[in-house]
Parts: structure tokens; sequence; C-alpha cells
């Protein structure tokens, strides 16, 4: 079976249709395509799968995209956990977001956890291809939310937009935080990352092949294909990777592809902060709008896009992008659209 990760070398892109969809689940029509395994059907997805709903798993698990996976907390529940205000995801499998409170002071109203002194205005719902916020007070990068009092939106990774491979490996536990708003100067963004394995690729050209976040965004939403940092609103292309030990460093850079290759650039140490936590890892960004354009207002709209990408032991198992929309007559070497090389491909957002 080859690997994502061999998919991607050849082609050199961030997200590649054409290749990928190697992890092979075992397809099935009916439940006698399973037996054998001592699996059922999931006609979902039409592979075989170890659980259909909780009622398939033992007890104290639950059912995450046809595996069993151990239930560490009431779903959608809120809580206080060794000093931090946590929230448990839908399923009951990991947290969505996990705030350490300061001097240990976290409160519970409710069903709500917070931190003592903390905006309420952070725990709302955002869907980022609809509308961003507006982003206010002082951003300090270091891969903390507490500066982020704008609305989150969290979902599994294998249940984005687009994945790679299609449909996603059963059982990821991946779940994506991610905080974005906007000023005058800058996009702003916090992506938390539940993700219980962290590997990362060791060549800064590569880090599409190891756990990462990608960003992509413009000041303008009139996009016309390939894009260098120079045209389109300035529009950008952006990858994080945390550091994979407490004592690694987190890297980013800028990276533009065209039909001629890929050009690669690190990005300023001052845009960006990673760092592990407890159970995944964390990346915050301040990524200033190019030079030279008026500066965004409410009620205008840009292009953007963010995309995952979740890697074990050294390979890339699944990528995942909230929006990767079909562009006819593409910019893209190999004729198909993909975020990395044709900036029609993002979403649309506006801003609040
Ligand atoms: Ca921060
Ligand atoms: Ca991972």
């Amino acid at each position: 079976m080859a690997s994502l990760l061999s998919a991607c070398e050849g082609s050199r892109s961030t997200i590649d249709p054409s290749e990928g969809d190697s992890i092979a689940a075992i397809g099935c029509t009916t439940e006698q395509d399973c037996d054998g395994l001592g699996l059922k059907c999931d006609t979902r997805r039409w592979v075989c799968a170890s659980c259909l709903s909780d009622a398939d798993c033992g007890p104290g698990q639950s059912c995450s995209l046809g595996a069993c996976l151990p239930r560490v907390c009431e779903p959608e529940s809120q809580f206080c956990l060794e000093g931090a205000a946590v929230e448990c995801n839908q399923r009951g499998t990991g947290f969505v977001s996990r705030q350490p409170c300061p001097d240990q002071d976290c409160r519970i109203d409710g069903d709500a956890s917070y931190c003592a002194g903390e905006p309420s205005c952070r725990r709302g719902r955002s869907v980022l291809c609809q509308a961003l916020p507006e982003f206010s007070g002082e951003q300090v990068v270091d891969g903390s939310d507490q500066d982020f009092c704008v609305p989150a939106m969290t979902y599994a990774l294998s249940d984005a937009a687009w994945t790679n491979p299609e449909p996603a490996p059963l059982g990821s536990p991946v779940i994506v935080t991610a905080r974005v708003g906007w000023s005058e100067q800058a996009l702003h963004a916090q992506v938390y990352v539940f993700d219980p394995s962290v590997s990362v690729d060791p060549d800064d050209g590569r880090l599409w092949n190891g756990d990462n976040v990608q960003i992509f965004f413009a000041g303008t939403d009139e996009l016309t294909g390939a894009y260098d940092g120079q045209v389109d609103g300035g529009a950008t292309h952006v990858i994080v990777s945390p550091p994979e030990s407490e004592d690694g460093s987190a890297r980013a850079v800028v990276l533009y592809e065209d039909a001629s290759g890929t050009v690669s650039s690190p990005l300023d140490d001052g845009d960006y902060a990673a760092r592990l936590t407890e159970d995944g890892y964390e990346v915050e960004l301040r990524l200033p709008f190019a030079d030279g354009l008026e500066p965004p207002k409410a009620g205008s709209r840009l292009g953007f896009d963010l995309v995952l990408g979740d890697a074990t032991d050294g390979v890339l198992l699944l990528e995942g992008a909230i929006a990767n929309q079909p562009v006819v007559d593409t910019s893209c070497a190999n004729g198909i659209s993909r975020p990395g090389c044709d900036d029609r491909s993002w979403c649309l957002t506006t801003l609040e």
C-alpha cells in the first residue's frame, strides 16, 4: 500500500486530489462482506467498521467514525480539569478546548466552565467560510488563545468539507478548534488541535508531510487563480508545524506553487508561535495584510481557507480543508484545482 507521504513527495503539492486515497478502507455492500473480519458494514461510507453506534462498543467507549474510542468526558460538557476550563467534544472522546486558567482559577457557572475574569464572548461558535469577526485587543503571539475574544469553529478533521483521502480513514481522532479574526492590519488566528500523536516532518521544505496547520488568505475577494504574495490582494499560503517535543521548536513557511515549481521561504518569527499541549498542539498567527492594500473593513469579503494535516509516526494519514471549491481551467500544474496553487478554490468569507 503506497502512503500519502510518497504521493505528496511526488506532487510537491499540499493537497492533490488526483493522488492519495491510498489508505484503503475495506469496502462493503452487505453485512456479509465484513462478517469474516468480525466487523460491520457502515453503509454511510460503505466500508467495514468496528462499530456503527455506541451500542456496538464496550462500556466507557464511544463509536467515532467506525472505531471504538475511550470516552473521556460527557459529550459537549464543560468542566474544570487540573485548573483549566475544558469543553468535551461531540463524541466524548477528547476535548475541543482546554483553557489553562491563571492561578488555577477555573469556575463553573451553570453548564459553562470559564477562567475567572475571562470575557464570556469566547464561547460562541462560528463558521469561518461564512464570517470572520473583528479582532480587538492586544494579541500576544505565544500559542495561547487567551487574547482571542472571538467565537470558535470546531470540527472533527475527518468531517472537514474536503478530505484526502476521501472518505477519511476510520477512527481519525483529530479535532480542530479554530479562532480567526481580522483587524485593519492583520489576520489573527489561533488553532487548537486535539491530536494524541504529534509527528512533524524534519524537512522545512516538506512541513505538509507532518502534523501541520495551513492558513490561506487574501486581502480581497477578487481572486484570479495563481498567486505569489504580490497579486490577488497579497494572496498568501502559510504552513506551521508544531514542535515535536518539549525542547523542539515550531517552524513555519510561506509557500507558493505554480506550473514552474514551488517556492518556500521562512515566515517571520514574530508572526507565529506553536506549542505542544497535553493532548495535542496549538498554533497562533498574526499575518499582516499586504503593503499598499486598502485596509479591510466590515462588510467586505476576503478569500480564506484552513487546511490541517494529521500525521502519525512520520506518515501523513489525513488532510482536511474547510473549502476546496472546484475550478475549471485551473492554474495548477496538473489541472486539478487545490488551495495551494489556485486561490479560487478557497472560500469567500464576510468580515463582521
Ligand atoms: Ca496569544
Ligand atoms: Ca498527528
